[in-house]
Formats: structure tokens, C-alpha cells, sequence
């Protein structure tokens, strides 16, 4: 068995760790029957219908309490608390039915934190994991070695820079703004990819079993490969938590447009709830 220990040096050194069998499988049976019911009072589509749409709902654990129970499982709070030494708070979730097919990013673009190793993701196999249905891959190590954030990029682009600095000083025009963003988005995803081809990495498929949990560093380089056989569903939860109360957050909008000032940027406000799983954000 792999010790707690062994798991905390996987994350710091390697990015990610992979708790095997960690949840009940009828824990996991009971959450997705709840998961159907939802959708159907929700009106929510039963089954992916297109490959864009993955079946995916945010924030289930807020309305589910079997998903709640699933990711604020007692061995991941342990490894999360451990790792912290302070109490995890979970701060999002996202479930799938099949793969995202996502390309390669790090998650800390999505919920950038201080101190920037708060957050970490859990990605909990809610069914054995395909090689044809789109598995996670990663880069192992790309924690430490391409850690990259949107202002490197900018650097490298001088006159986006620019631009930037000017539509953010006039303050008024929101859509601009969101198209530089966009444009930043762009190059430093493009990077992302130079770095990892040019390191010559092959990445790792998490092939998983169903109840297994893979811990993703917020800096790890990860994606979902495409679907080769379209019958296939890929389901998962992937829960995200922050490490205390006292973490702050932005999101995805200032790690783009506004990395080289966050000092000077209110993070985000949060406000939690407490459940006898454990503590969640609050966004009603
Ligand atoms: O499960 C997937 O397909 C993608 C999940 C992911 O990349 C993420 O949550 O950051």
C-alpha cells in the first residue's frame, strides 16, 4: 500500500499521484442514480448529446449530497490536509460522462491561488477508464519544469503587451479586453505546447479504475485525449479544492490580463458552508 508520505512526495515531485481503490464502488453506484435523477429534474440532457456538451455539470456537490460524500472522501482530505497542513476547502467541481477531450493546460490558468501551490485538483474515476474513451494524459514533472504563466508570454510579445496595458488604462471597454484575453490565451496555450515538444515528453495516459483517485498538481501540464470509439462514456467527478480559508483566489481572467498586477487586485470574495463532509464555497 502506498503510504500518505509516498503520496505527498509523488505531488511535490512528480505533480500527480494516483490513489488506487480509495472509493466505495456503491458510493459511486448511489452518487451516479442520484446524478441521473438530478439531470432529469433539472431537464439537464440524460446522455452526451454531442461531443462538445460531455455531459458536463459544475457544482453538483451543492446540490447532491452522495457527491459531496464522494469527493470530500476521508483519505483525500487526509492527503489534502497533510500536504497543507492546513484544512482543504473544496471549491469546485465538475462532472463528465464522457471525456472533455480537452487540450494540454495546467489548472492553476482556471483558479490561480496565493500561495500558488493552494489548489490541486481530484479526479475520481467513476468507471474503468478506456484507452478509446479519451483518458487524462500529463506530463509528468511539468509542475516544476514549464510553469508558465501569462505574463511570460507577454514578455515575448511586446506589442500585445502593449495593447493590453492601453485597453486595461481605459477601463471602459470590457470586449476588447475579453478579446486580448482571448488573444493571450492563445499564445500561451501554443507555448505550452512548444515546451512540452521541445522537452521531447511523452505524455502518461491515467488509465484508471473505477473508485481510483488521481491528485493533479495546479501547475501539472494535463488534457484529455481525443475519443477513438464514440460509445464510449468516460464518467467522472473532478473535485477542486483550495487549502484553507486564508487562500486567495483569482480566476481565470486576471491570470491572463492582469498576472503582472495581481497585487493590486482584489481576489476573488468567497463565502463557505460547512457540511459534516467537510467545508465547500458558497456561490449562492
Ligand atoms: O476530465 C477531463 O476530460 C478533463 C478534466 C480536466 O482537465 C480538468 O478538470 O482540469
Amino acid at each position: 500500500m502506498v503510504t500518505i508520505a509516498q503520496h505527498l512526495k509523488n505531488i511535490k515531485n512528480n505533480g500527480w499521484s494516483i490513489v488506487e481503490q480509495a472509493i466505495s464502488h456503491n458510493l459511486i453506484d448511489r452518487f451516479l442514480e442520484d446524478l441521473t435523477v438530478y439531470k432529469k429534474t433539472q431537464k439537464l440532457p440524460t446522455t452526451p448529446s454531442s461531443y462538445d456538451y460531455q455531459g458536463r455539470v459544475s457544482l453538483v456537490h451543492t446540490e447532491i449530497e452522495s457527491a459531496l460524500e464522494l469527493i470530500m472522501n476521508q483519505t483525500i482530505v487526509k492527503i489534502l490536509e497533510s500536504y497543507w497542513s492546513n484544512k482543504p476547502i473544496l471549491f469546485g467541481s465538475l462532472t463528465f460522462t464522457v471525456s472533455s477531450q480537452q487540450r494540454a493546460h495546467h489548472d492553476a490558468h482556471f483558479v490561480f491561488t496565493k500561495p500558488e501551490n493552494a489548489m490541486m485538483g481530484v479526479w475520481i474515476a467513476l468507471e474503468q477508464v478506456s484507452i478509446d474513451a479519451g483518458p487524462l494524459f500529463y506530463f509528468s514533472g511539468s509542475h516544476i519544469k514549464h510553469k508558465l504563466k501569462a505574463i511570460d508570454v507577454l514578455r515575448n510579445h511586446p506589442l500585445l503587451f502593449k495593447r493590453l496595458i492601453s485597453v486595461r488604462d481605459d477601463n471602459v471597454d470590457s470586449d476588447k479586453l475579453n478579446l486580448i484575453a482571448d488573444e493571450i490565451y492563445h499564445f500561451w496555450r501554443e507555448e505550452l505546447d512548444r515546451r512540452t515538444a521541445l522537452a521531447n515528453e511523452t505524455p502518461r495516459l491515467a488509465l484508471l479504475k473505477k473508485g481510483d483517485v488521481f491528485f493533479i498538481h495546479p501547475w501539472l501540464i494535463h488534457g484529455a485525449i481525443a475519443i477513438k470509439n464514440k460509445d464510449l462514456t468516460r464518467k467522472s467527478i473532478v473535485g477542486h479544492f483550495i487549502a484553507s480559508k486564508d487562500t486567495s483566489v483569482w480566476p481565470r481572467s486576471d491570470f491572463l490580463i492582469n498576472g503582472d498586477r495581481l497585487k493590486t487586485i482584489a481576489p476573488l470574495k468567497l463565502s463557505f458552508t460547512e457540511s459534516r463532509f467537510g467545508s465547500f464555497v458558497n456561490y449562492k
